[in-house]
């Protein structure tokens, strides 16, 4: 017999298959009447499998009194209110480990790619302007600069790897310090400070919400680069849009924004910006380990096991 699942969002489409044919699945995000999907699961749905976009909040936890688990396809749990699940017990998992090379290559293409202009010369190419204007103007070397790593934990240590191996000095901020060969900044403006680029990679949610602020990009200053792969909510994103127009700082790759999909269309016209939309971990391969990881959780879950990657 097939344990059963709801699923609440349409999410990694492998994974979705899998899901699909391993569990009697309830596609949430497909019923014409949610709240009368939910009412006839509740007496017997124990696992939800969500994505990390969709929020997974209390109410709906409410309204699966027999829920025990929640098992996250993303290492980020930022839109699953975590104290509700405490609360009630259910446990939470994550996608730990699974992403930390893929989201740590795609966070080092984007210093490259916003220090070297690499977009924006395909551009200037495309548009016939090298043979009308000339050479494109010079880009800003990787090797020797110093890399501010805010948020050094899985990934932020895969990418402080990576970083190394162009030449860049790391130094980096946690609340906590680590046995890390690095140099440690009390806070993030210090580190700011320290730095040449500022590598965003700590999660989001309420404790690190708009930790990168007017007072940080001041301290990263005109010759500063902000890279951001964590969430839109750890910067403030209309600071960082005025700061780039005002070429208070130098320039910034973006691959997660307050409002997603939405992306703020002032950014498109900036030519010191690089934006990709969310894809950190968007390769074949990551993806479906990601889900490998996530349908383990439930079904040692199921079996009464430990799960490998709780949260909470
Ligand atoms: P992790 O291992 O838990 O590392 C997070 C680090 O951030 C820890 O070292 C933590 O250290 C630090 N941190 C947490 N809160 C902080 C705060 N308020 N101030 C300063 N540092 C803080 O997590 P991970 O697996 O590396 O993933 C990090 C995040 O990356 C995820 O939560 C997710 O939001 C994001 N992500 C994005 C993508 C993408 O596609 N763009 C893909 C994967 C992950 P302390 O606890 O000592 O502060
Ligand atoms: C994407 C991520 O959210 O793991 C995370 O925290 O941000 C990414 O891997 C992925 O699309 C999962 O929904």
């Amino acid at each position: 017999m097939k344990h059963e699942i709801i699923i609440n969002a349409k999410g990694h489409k492998g994974t979705f298959e899998r899901l699909t044919q391993e569990f009697s699945a309830i596609n949430l995000f497909e019923a014409k009447d949610r709240a009368a999907a939910l009412k006839e699961a509740a007496p017997r749905v124990r696992a939800l499998a969500s994505t990390g976009h969709a929020r997974v909040d209390a109410a709906l936890m409410d309204a699966l009194p027999k829920l025990e688990i929640i098992a996250n396809f993303g290492v980020g749990v930022d839109q699953i209110d975590l104290d509700a699940a405490k609360r009630r017990g259910i446990i939470v998992t994550n996608t730990a480990g699974a992403l930390n090379d893929c989201v740590a290559d795609h966070a080092m293409a984007l210093v490259l790619n916003t220090l070297r202009k690499i977009p924006q010369t395909g551009v200037y190419l495309r548009a016939g302007l090298w043979a009308s204007q000339g050479a494109y103007p010079l880009g800003t070397s990787i090797g020797g600069k110093t890399l501010g790593i805010l948020g050094l934990g899985r990934i932020g240590e895969a990418i402080a790897k990576r970083a190394q191996a162009f030449g860049m000095t790391i130094r980096y901020h946690n609340r906590n310090k680590k046995a890390v060969p690095f140099a440690y900044d009390a806070d993030a403006v210090t580190l700011a400070k320290n730095s040449d680029v500022l590598m965003v990679i700590t999660p989001g949610g309420t404790d690190t919400d708009k930790l990168v602020n007017a007072a940080v990009l001041d301290a990263l200053g005109p010759q500063g680069y902000l890279i951001n792969v964590a969430r839109g909510s750890v910067v403030d994103e209309p600071v960082v849009l005025h700061y780039l127009q005002e070429k208070k700082i130098a320039g910034a790759g973006l691959d997660v924004f307050e409002h997603e999909p939405k992306v703020p269309p002032e950014f498109f016209t900036l030519d010191n910006v690089v934006l990709t939309p969310h894809i950190a971990s968007g390769t074949h391969e990551t993806r479906t380990a990601m889900g490998d990881l996530q349908i383990e959780n439930l079904h040692l879950h199921f079996a009464g096991k430990p799960v490998k990657t709780p949260v909470v």
